[in-house]
């Protein structure tokens, strides 16, 4: 399938993801999905793929499900279009590299429930955030009920998600909803940075840390410490990473991946 929404270009190790649809501020639809499945899959493969960065085209990151698509959809295929949505963003957990949203400016509804499927969000001081899928008569339905409790906590995203109302960068730093804020023309360059010096580590340790975190996210802390030993295991023995880090670092040289 060649790419009509995403255009994806590569800085060395490094994908740039753009969502361009920007007559309809990058609205989500059908085709949106299928192509970052499609996305998501030959990243998966690429063993020199390092980070993955994705953006909005225009004055919107993505301002939501397109709502002309969804109108008339059915109760089942209403439900089926929710699935869908949740299955593309939870495979971004899924990728052995970090995802960042570089949020350029409107993230409503599937626009925020994207960026909260990223790893972390680093937001230009354009951004605005919302759920405002109550105002129509609906509910977030790619897990936004799900991920912003679990961002923010239940008071900051149960007001959000009741009163729709739209907030800018600087709040949505003050709530943990995003990492970083930036000057619009710094945004690329400063998720750039982050995404160069993130593949400057271990890439082993970074894939692990990553799995982790997320496995572990749900589970007991029981059950996550055991993920954790497992994996703190793997980087260890002749050849292995962790071998060479630790070398590198006594041997005061910079270490070879
Ligand atoms: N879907 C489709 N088209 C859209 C959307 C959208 N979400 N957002 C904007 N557009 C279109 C507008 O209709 C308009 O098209 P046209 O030029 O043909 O009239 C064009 O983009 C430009 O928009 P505006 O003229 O409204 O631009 P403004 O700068 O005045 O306003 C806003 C920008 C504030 C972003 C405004 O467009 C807006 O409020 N958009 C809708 C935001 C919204 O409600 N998002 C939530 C959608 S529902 C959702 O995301 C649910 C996700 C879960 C789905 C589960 C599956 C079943």
């Amino acid at each position: 399938m060649d790419y009509e929404i995403l255009q994806i270009t590569r800085h060395d190790e490094i994908a740039l993801v753009t969502i361009s649809r920007p007559k309809a501020m990058n609205a989500l639809n059908t085709r949106f999905f299928d192509e970052m499945d499609q996305a998501v899959l030959g990243f998966k493969a690429d063993k020199n793929l390092r980070a993955v960065i994705i953006t909005g085209d225009g004055k919107a990151f993505v301002a939501g499900a397109d709502i002309a698509e969804m109108q008339h959809k059915s109760a089942a295929e209403a439900a089926a279009f929710s699935r869908k949505g949740q299955n593309t963003f939870a495979s971004f957990a899924q990728l052995q590299v970090p995802v960042i949203a570089a949020i350029n400016g409107f993230a409503l509804g599937g626009g925020l429930e994207l960026a909260m499927g990223a790893d972390f969000r680093i937001a230009s001081t354009k951004a605005k955030f919302g759920q405002p899928e109550v105002n129509l008569g609906l509910i977030p339905g790619f897990a936004g009920t799900q991920r912003l409790s679990r961002l923010v906590g239940m008071a900051d995203a149960l007001y959000l998600l009741m009163t729709a109302d739209m907030i800018g960068a600087e709040d949505a730093l003050r709530i943990g909803l995003v990492q970083k804020v930036v000057e619009p023309e710094a945004l690329i360059d400063t998720c750039m940075e982050i995404a160069r010096s993130i593949a400057s580590k271990g890439p082993e340790a970074i894939s692990l840390v990553k799995s982790v975190t997320h496995q572990g996210y749900d589970k007991t802390l029981a059950h996550g410490s055991e993920l954790e030993a497992e994996s703190f295991g793997k980087l260890f023995g002749p050849q292995s990473e962790g071998l060479e880090g630790m070398t590198a670092f006594l041997e005061k040289r910079k270490a070879n991946w």
